[in-house]
């Protein structure tokens, strides 16, 4: 289902109106590098379906959901050593400054704990 918002940054991306260095692609999601890296590897995987967060976007669509976590791992164990962090900052107090889903695939250092 094509569910899109054209006021929406992560959705031009999705649409390739706005570049992006992108990671991988599958029916459903879009993996692309943040734009500010964090760590080594700093991966943002997002629906191609316009959800606000990651909890729409499971009652919305279980196979999207699903397809958008195992691409997080495929990523992690292709570039990180076999630990990395998946973070879905989800709302404003959660620092969530995009408010398309997605998920921050973070491997290639050591991390604190907890985040701040
Ligand atoms: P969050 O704070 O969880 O909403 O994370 C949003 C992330 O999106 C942030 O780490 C920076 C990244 N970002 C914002 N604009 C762009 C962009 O135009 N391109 C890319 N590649 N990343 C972006």
């Amino acid at each position: 289902m094509s569910v899109t918002d054209p006021d929406c940054l992560f959705c031009k991306i999705v649409a390739g109106d706005i570049p992006a260095d992108i990671v991988s692609e599958t029916e459903h999601t879009v993996a692309f590098r943040d734009v500010n890296p964090q760590a080594p590897t700093h991966v943002l995987v997002i629906p191609r379906r316009h959800e606000p967060n990651i909890g729409s976007l499971a009652a919305a669509d279980p196979e999207a959901t699903i397809t958008l976590l195992a691409e997080a791992r495929s990523i992690a164990e292709a570039e990180g050593n076999g630990s990395y962090r998946l973070v879905f900052n989800t709302g404003a107090d959660a620092h969530q400054t995009v408010f398309h889903c997605h998920g921050h695939v973070l491997a290639g250092r050591s991390m604190a704990w907890p985040p701040g």
